[in-house]
């Protein structure tokens, strides 16, 4: 038994890199050519595999610490004297040609791109390109061994097209510019080398001429990505994409949409292939939403205890296929943004995890309005606007402290209920660039005027794409209010992993019924959708009318 230290290799790159996962932990016993480290350099993410195998005895590096070639990344505990002096001089001096997992990211994208464009013939608005094998890093004859693309899709700039596996590295292909496949001409088994023709790709020539004005390549390649119905220049573009904060909505992890567009290295490829699981469908938890191996084993676990259970979702989805639209008249493609993307994924999500029953019911809000419009006059004395939305905050707080069934999440993992002894509440806003959900916290003791200055606040700041992150985690309800737009009920989904949500519409005068006499009263109505996991309708049946009593007479939220 002999400690051999494993070193950072040649990763081709000058300078520092940064450590962004940990494949191993300390008592692992690994074989020779397992991914032990993931490097991200500003060209690529490199795995790092272990030149022999052994036990891991110690780790000397942590996710985000920045090493170059030489720095110690773990010390291995060898079982055979024998191969320990075979392998020890390799472990050291042959790190630089041992086998590396590459994948290329905008880096290679931007390597790529000077490969294609030469061949375009134009086609109308339309441009069709050739996509050609970037620079392999020397490998010539570089076997396919997964195509991530048909022919007819839709294709964003950077997306991963196809995965090659050479002697040295496994890496994908990205494309070069957004637009649709027109055709593929490589299949799994192919072998390929620089400047070989993958395929074409027909783009929007005007998203082209714009991007060629640009000076950066990378500047080209985000100017494709864009939308094509709402062009935007590449500075705003450019601008948007680099000042703002990215805004993550309803859910709190970031869930991939296809298998060709996910964040993850070939390590967890090969291991979803091996599988048999669709990485399109397992949230990535680590850096810019990314898949690491313990999200994948964590999404097989889930799915195999939900096999056996029979519970959950239940196998996989029918898939629909789409037809060519075109066939029934013109049509232009306009790539998802991110929100839309992850709103998308969190509703599938919801829709087939929950069962959702949806509770009606009204508020007679009459003294609520009378109250509120006699409030104007010192509303805008603070500079604010008093709609329904902070009464309701404040309601709902309440009713939440009275039916703490409310406030949990279901652990259906560990089979726990998880109680919160906080209200934090969400609002969907509606925005130009689709739905957010910012979090308002402690809801429960908070002022009105308090809370309405957070509603503007937060709605502002939501529709100029300036919310954090962080600022829309941690809700414990939601309120979506349609109220502003109209509508006589709505049947909202719930935000996962809260367990309700109260869907608000315009309020109306309806005539009421007094025992004599019909009266006009102002009737807001109540849609409350919620878990029946969680909630048993006689609750949800309480819910509403215990938030109608509050809106009804506000004076109870001082009780
Ligand atoms: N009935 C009648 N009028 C209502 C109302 C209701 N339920 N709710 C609000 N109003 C009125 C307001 O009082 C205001 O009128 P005044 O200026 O005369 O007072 C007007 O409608 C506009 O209000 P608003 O919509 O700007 O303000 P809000 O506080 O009610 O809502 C916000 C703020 C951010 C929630 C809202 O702008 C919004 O984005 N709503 C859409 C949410 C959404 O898309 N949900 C669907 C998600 S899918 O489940």
């Amino acid at each position: 038994m002999s400690a051999i230290d494993v070193s950072v290799p040649d990763v081709g790159v000058e300078g520092e890199v940064e450590v962004i996962e940990v494949l191993v932990a300390k008592g692992d016993q690994l074989d020779a050519e397992t991914p032990i480290v993931v490097l991200e350099t500003d060209k690529a993410t490199v795995e790092v595999p272990c030149p022999q195998a052994g036990k891991v005895a110690s780790i000397e590096i942590k996710v985000g610490a920045k090493v170059k070639e030489g720095d110690l990344l773990l010390r291995l505990e060898s079982a055979s004297e024998e191969s320990d002096e075979a392998d020890s001089g390799r472990s050291n001096e042959d790190e630089g040609d041992s086998k590396q997992d590459v994948e290329v990211d905008e880096a290679g994208a931007e390597e790529n791109e000077k490969h294609v464009g030469e061949s375009s013939e134009k086609e109308g608005a339309k441009e069709e390109r050739d996509i050609s094998v970037p620079d392999l890093g020397g490998s010539e004859a570089v076997e396919v061994i997964e195509v991530l693309v048909e022919e007819g899709d839709s294709i964003d700039a950077e997306q991963a097209l196809l995965v090659l596996e050479s002697d040295k590295a496994t890496m994908e292909i990205p494309s070069p510019d957004a637009g649709r496949l027109v055709s593929l001409q490589v299949k799994v088994g192919d072998k390929l080398s620089e400047g070989d023709v993958i395929g074409k790709l027909e783009v929007n020539s005007d998203a082209s001429e714009a991007s060629s004005t640009d000076s950066g390549a990378s500047a080209k390649n985000k100017e494709a990505k864009s939308s094509k119905s709402e062009p935007k220049s590449s500075s705003q573009n450019a601008a948007n994409k680099s000042d703002r904060p990215s805004q993550d909505v309803l859910s709190e992890q970031a869930v991939n949409q296809t298998a060709a567009k996910v964040h993850a290295g070939p390590a967890v490829r090969k291991l979803a292939r091996e599988l048999g699981a669709n990485l399109s469908h397992v949230a990535g938890s680590g850096p810019k939403g990314r898949i690491l191996k313990d999200d994948l084993k964590k999404y097989v676990k889930t799915q195999v205890a939900r096999a056996q259970d029979g519970g959950g979702a239940g196998g996989a989805l029918p898939a629909y296929k789409l037809p060519d639209f075109s066939q029934f008249g013109d049509v232009e493609f306009e790539a998802m943004d991110k929100i839309q993307r992850i709103t998308a994924s969190n509703m599938v999500t919801s829709w087939l995890n929950v069962p959702h029953v949806t509770q009606f019911d009204e508020a007679d809000i009459t003294e609520l309005e009378a109250f509120r419009k006699a409030q104007k006059a010192e509303a805008e004395k603070r500079d604010l606007k008093l709609t329904p939305m902070p009464f309701l905050l404040k309601a709902c707080a309440r009713v939440l402290v009275e039916l703490p069934q409310f406030n949990v999440s279901l652990d259906m993992e560990q089979q726990r209920v998880v109680k919160k002894k906080y209200v934090h509440i969400g609002m969907a806003v509606d925005t130009p660039n689709g739905l957010v959900v910012p979090v308002i916290r402690d809801v429960d003791q908070k002022s009105i005027w308090q809370l309405a200055q957070e509603c503007m606040e937060l709605a502002d700041r939501a529709k100029n794409r300036k919310l954090s992150p962080a600022e829309m985690q941690g809700g414990c309800f939601t309120i979506s209010s349609l109220g502003g737009i109209g509508g006589t009920a709505f049947t909202p989904i719930v935000n996962v992993p809260e367990v309700a949500i109260l869907g608000v519409s315009k309020a109306e005068m309806k005539p009421r019924f007094n025992g004599n006499d019909f009266d006009a009263r102002l009737m807001l109505p109540l849609s409350l959708s919620y878990d029946h996991r969680a909630i048993n309708g006689a609750d949800a049946a309480r819910f509403t009318g215990l938030l109608g009593n509050m809106l009804g007479d506000i004076r109870l939220l001082l009780m």
